[in-house]
């Protein structure tokens, strides 16, 4: 292989291999240092806002819109039933193939939702959460018939519910 390198006849060889250079000394060494603390500063100011929309976005999922919502006082004893262990609002308005009915357990103690078979009339859709965590677990259902839906929580099973799919 040749080099192939074209060297106009008004450089000389030592311009481009920078020995004349020396006689003209960099007046731009200085603000070197200034300028990588600025690259610092930059890449801070970019890691805190991509941290700070993720947990915004994280947060937002979290406390994604529920239309009932699971609350109690952290004990729930069941002799006498705890009442302030309960869903609410008590009874919710859904709609036949959707949106699905969301719940959210903002309590301090797991809670379930289930279907309760003895008191829904046949036909109507059945079905059981798994334990639902305290502080955001959520669960969801669409329902594909229209009835009276009577529900509870597996766990606490004073705790009631109602919900008219029309
Ligand atoms: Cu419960």
């Amino acid at each position: 292989m040749f080099e192939t390198t074209f060297i106009p006849k008004s450089i000389s060889r030592d311009d481009i291999q920078g020995k004349k250079m020396e006689t003209t000394p960099k007046p731009a060494e200085a603000p070197k240092p200034k300028s990588n603390t600025w690259k610092l500063i930059a890449i801070v100011v970019v890691i805190l806002v991509v941290v700070g929309v993720a947990a915004y976005i994280l947060t937002q999922t979290t406390t994604a819109t529920a239309n009932v919502l699971m609350q109690d006082d952290a004990a729930c004893g069941a002799t006498p039933p705890d009442t302030s262990c309960l869903f609410t609002p008590a009874t919710y308005n859904a709609t036949v193939n959707g949106p699905a009915v969301v719940w959210r357990n903002d309590g301090g103690v797991p809670h379930t939702v289930g279907t309760n078979a003895t008191l829904n009339a046949n036909g109507l859709d059945t079905f059981t959460s798994n334990s639902l965590a305290s502080h955001g677990g959520t669960f969801s259902h669409t329902f594909t018939v229209k009835g009276t839906y009577h529900y509870y929580c597996t766990i606490h099973q004073w705790m009631k519910g109602i919900i008219n799919v029309n």
